[in-house]
C-alpha cells in the first residue's frame, strides 16, 4: 500500500491525500471531450491506456500544443512497439522501421500481426494518422522528420549491439534525444516557447538521453532477461566476461562498480537539463518537461550502489512520484530537488568505487548549478512534534482508506484519481 510505504516520509503521505482529493487537478485539468471528433476522443483514450499519469501532463498542455504532443506520443509508441516486436523478422522488421514515416500520410496502413501489449496504437493506427493528418503543416512536418529519422536509427541498431559509450550516446539520441529535438521544435511551433528552443538541439538531445540511460540502467534485470541489453559493452566488459554475469551475487561488488559508472556518464546530461529548463516561459510547457526529469534524477539516485538493481525492479514510491510531480513547477523548486538528489548520491559515494573521482567531479558541477535557494521548498513537517505527526499519519491513513472506498464506488477503476 501506497501510504505504508511512505510512513518514513510524512509529507508523502500529505502529498498522497492532497493528490487523491483532487491537488491533481493543478498539473492534469480535465479535457473537453465533448468538442472533440470521435477519432481525437480515441487519440485521447489510447494516451490514457498507454502511460498513466505522464498522460495527464500532456492534457494539461494550452491550446492546439496539446493534441500535436498527444499525437506525436502515440506515433512514437506505435514504432517503438514496432522496435520492440520480437516476433517481426528482421527482413520485414528494417523496412517496416525505414518507411514508417510514409504510413502517416497512408489512410489506411495498420498492423494487425503484434503481439505486444500496446498493439492497439498498430491495430488503429488509421484512427491516429487521420488526427496526424489534421495537425497544421508545422507539426506534421516536425513529427514526420523525427520518425524518419528515428526509424532509420533503430533500423541501424536492430542490427548490431551498443558497444563503446560513442554508440551509447548514438542510440539514445535515436529514441530518445530526437524526441526531445521534436519536442522543443513543437513547442517553438506553437509559439508558447522561443524559437531558440528548438533551435538549440544539443540541450533537446541531452533533455531525452538524460531519460533513456536511467531508464536502462534500470531496466537492466528486466532486459537482460528478455535476452538482450542496452548496456553498453564499453562499459560491462570493464567488469565482466558476459552482461548477464553481473546478476550473480559473488559479482555483486564489480556489478556495482559498473552500475555506478553508468549512473555517472548519465549525470553529465544534468548541467545541461538544467539549462534547458531554465529557458522555458510557458508554465504548462515547464511541467511537462520538468516532471519526467525529476523523476530520473530521484530513480538514478535510487539507483546508485543499489545491488536491487541486479534483483528486481527499482521504483521510486509513488508518495514521491506524487511530490516530485506536485513541487516540479517552478526553477526553483527543481533545482533544489535536483540538489538534494544530488547530495543523496554524493552520501553513497564509496571510497573505493573506480569511478568515484568522476562522479565526484560531476556532483560538484550539478550541485554549483542547482543552487539551492534557502528558503524555498520548506519541509512542512519539521517544526511539527512527533506527537502531532503520528496523529496527522493516522488521519491522512484514515482518510486515504475513507476516499479509497468512496471513489471506488463512485467511478470503478481506470482513473488517475482512483489508483
Ligand atoms: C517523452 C518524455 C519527455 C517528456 C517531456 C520532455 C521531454 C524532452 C526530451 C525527451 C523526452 C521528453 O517523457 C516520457 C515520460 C514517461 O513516459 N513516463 C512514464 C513512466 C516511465 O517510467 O516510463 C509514465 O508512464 O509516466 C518518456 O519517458 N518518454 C517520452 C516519449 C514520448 C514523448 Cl512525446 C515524451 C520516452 C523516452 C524514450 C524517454 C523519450
Amino acid at each position: 500500500m501506497d501510504v505504508l510505504k511512505s510512513l518514513g516520509h510524512p509529507e508523502e503521505i500529505f502529498n498522497l491525500v492532497k493528490f487523491k482529493m483532487g491537488g491533481c487537478r493543478a498539473v492534469m485539468p480535465k479535457l473537453d471531450y465533448e468538442s472533440m471528433s470521435e477519432s481525437l476522443r480515441t487519440c485521447y483514450l489510447y494516451l490514457n491506456q498507454t502511460s498513466r499519469s505522464f498522460a495527464a501532463v500532456i492534457q494539461a498542455l494550452d491550446g492546439e500544443l496539446r493534441h500535436a504532443v498527444c499525437i506525436f506520443y502515440l506515433v512514437l509508441r506505435a514504432l517503438d512497439t514496432v522496435e520492440d516486436d520480437m516476433t517481426i523478422p528482421l527482413d520485414k522488421k528494417v523496412p517496416m522501421l525505414n518507411d514508417f514515416h510514409t504510413y502517416l500520410y497512408q489512410d489506411d496502413w495498420s498492423f494487425t500481426e503484434s503481439q505486444e501489449k500496446d498493439r492497439q496504437v498498430l491495430e488503429d493506427f488509421p484512427t491516429i494518422s487521420l488526427e496526424f493528418r489534421n495537425l497544421a503543416q508545422e507539426y506534421r512536418d516536425v513529427i514526420s522528420d523525427i520518425c524518419h529519422r528515428m526509424g532509420v536509427g533503430m533500423a541501424e541498431f536492430l542490427e548490431k549491439k551498443v558497444g563503446s559509450m560513442k554508440e551509447w550516446d548514438q542510440y539514445c539520441h535515436y529514441v530518445a534525444g530526437l524526441v526531445g529535438i521534436g519536442l522543443s521544435q513543437l513547442f517553438s511551433a506553437s509559439q508558447l516557447e522561443d524559437p531558440e528552443v528548438g533551435r538549440d538541439t544539443e540541450l533537446a538531445n541531452s533533455m531525452g538521453l538524460f531519460l533513456q540511460k536511467t531508464n536502462i540502467i534500470r531496466d537492466y534485470l528486466e532486459d537482460t532477461q528478455e535476452g538482450r541489453t542496452f548496456w553498453p559493452q564499453e562499459a560491462w566488459s570493464q567488469f565482466a566476461g558476459r552482461v548477464e554475469d553481473l546478476a550473480q551475487p559473488e559479482k555483486l561488488e564489480s556489478a556495482l562498480s559498473c552500475l555506478n559508472l553508468l549512473v555517472t556518464d548519465a549525470l553529465r546530461h544534468v548541467p545541461d537539463v538544467i539549462a534547458y529548463l531554465s529557458r522555458l516561459r510557458n508554465q504548462s510547457v515547464f511541467n511537462f518537461c520538468a516532471i519526467p526529469q525529476v523523476m530520473a534524477i530521484a530513480t538514478l539516485s535510487t539507483c546508485y550502489n543499489n545491488p536491487m538493481v541486479f534483483q528486481g525492479v527499482v521504483k521510486i514510491r509513488k508518495g514521491q512520484a506524487v511530490t516530485l510531480m506536485m513541487e516540479a513547477t517552478s526553477m526553483r523548486a527543481v533545482q533544489t530537488i535536483i540538489a538534494q538528489y544530488s547530495q543523496e548520491i554524493l552520501q553513497k559515494v564509496s571510497l573505493t568505487d573506480p569511478s568515484r573521482d568522476k562522479t565526484l567531479h560531476i556532483l560538484a558541477l550539478i550541485q554549483e548549478k542547482s543552487t539551492p535557494l534557502p528558503s524555498s521548498l520548506p519541509s512542512r513537517t519539521h517544526h511539527l512534534s512527533p506527537m502531532y505527526l503520528s496523529a496527522a499519519m493516522l488521519l491522512a491513513a484514515l482518510s486515504w482508506q475513507y476516499l479509497s472506498t468512496t471513489a471506488a464506488q463512485a467511478q470503478g477503476t481506470g482513473d488517475m484519481q482512483g489508483q
